[in-house]
């Protein structure tokens, strides 16, 4: 294979971005359409690898970072968003892409997308949906089903499944969307979206576990799936887009995948710019100055 770093960025075509590392997942996971997808953005948006890192947790989503020739870190269970937060606010140049799973996101690092969104870091989250912990063979996920047998819910989950875009409309994503695994070309297409998006930017691709989940396979999902557009065109209508996602889901029979949501408004760090030019009296204190004393 060619080294990225010798090739102009409008020459990179998608393999151009898979490194030399053959994905580990199973036979059929849908997390391989999502790296395909991840790889056609790129290439149709003029990624540069030196200049891009993909952040994960841990779980099978997760290891995405090692099939691609980007900067990478394979960081710990629930903790990549305050990872590739701190990444983004040191290094405001570099195109940060965070990548893992629903448990990763919806479960143990649940605390931290809210924050993300409300402050509108500027980074994308594309979340790998199989409702269910595939890498620890099967355990319940926050958007398995109700009733869904795991092996750590033998008589049925419980639970109410987490609704993951409409977290994330109401945490304040200011760009959500949802695509399924084996859809390449909507998937490739919300990513480049996403990706040129100045904020938060999430995405949830449905994408199934044929191992351990055996009732969210690809063929139950297929036939239900509907394209937003053909209901919900004003993306900026938060509202509509907050109603359907709470009234279409499996539930309900039909599926909507496409872009949800997208609202221009400040970055953290242009907020922060903001504040810090309006607000700074004769009394405040000079914080640069406070940073400047631990620089080494
Ligand atoms: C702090 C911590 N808690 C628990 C684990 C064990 N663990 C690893 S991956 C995982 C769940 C993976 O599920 P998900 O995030 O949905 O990713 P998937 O494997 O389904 O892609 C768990 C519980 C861990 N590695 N670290
Ligand atoms: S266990 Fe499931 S999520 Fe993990 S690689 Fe296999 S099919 Fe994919
Ligand atoms: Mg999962």
């Amino acid at each position: 294979m060619e080294s990225t770093q010798q090739l102009k960025p409008k020459d990179y075509r998608p393999k151009d971005y898979r490194s030399d590392v053959p994905p580990v997942w199973c036979a059929g996971c849908g997390d391989y359409g999502v790296l395909a997808s991840l790889t056609t953005a790129f290439s149709v948006n003029n990624v540069t690898p030196v200049n891009t890192v993909l952040v994960s947790g841990i779980g099978c989503s997760s290891r995405l970072p090692y099939f691609v020739t980007t900067f990478g870190m394979h960081t710990c269970h629930g903790r990549s968003l305050p990872i590739a937060t701190g990444l983004k606010l040191a290094r405001p140049d570099l195109r940060v892409i965070v990548v893992g799973g629903d448990g990763d996101h919806f479960s143990i690092g649940g605390g931290h997308l809210p924050h993300v969104a409300r402050k509108n870091i500027d980074l994308t989250l594309i979340v790998m949906d199989n409702s269910i912990y595939g890498l620890t063979k099967g355990q319940v996920a926050p958007t398995s089903r109700t009733g869904m047998v795991t092996t750590t819910t033998p008589y049925g989950s419980p639970d109410m499944p987490v609704n993951p875009i409409a977290y994330a409309l109401v945490y304040g994503a200011s760009f959500v969307a949802q695509s399924f695994s084996s859809n390449t070309r909507l998937t490739a297409d919300l990513i480049g979206q996403a990706i040129n998006h100045k904020g938060f930017a999430f995405i949830n691709v449905i994408s199934p576990c044929p191992t351990f989940n055996k009732i969210d396979t690809f063929d139950y999902y297929k036939p239900l799936l509907k394209n937003i557009d053909e209901i919900h065109t004003d993306k900026g209508d938060k509202v509509k887009a907050l109603s359907i996602a709470m009234t279409m889901g499996r539930e309900s029979g039909e599926i909507p995948v496409g872009l949800f949501y997208q609202e221009k408004r400040p970055t953290y760090v242009e907020m922060l710019n903001e504040i810090k030019i309006k607000n700074r009296g004769s009394n405040t204190p000079d914080l640069e100055k406070i940073v400047d004393i631990f620089k080494l």
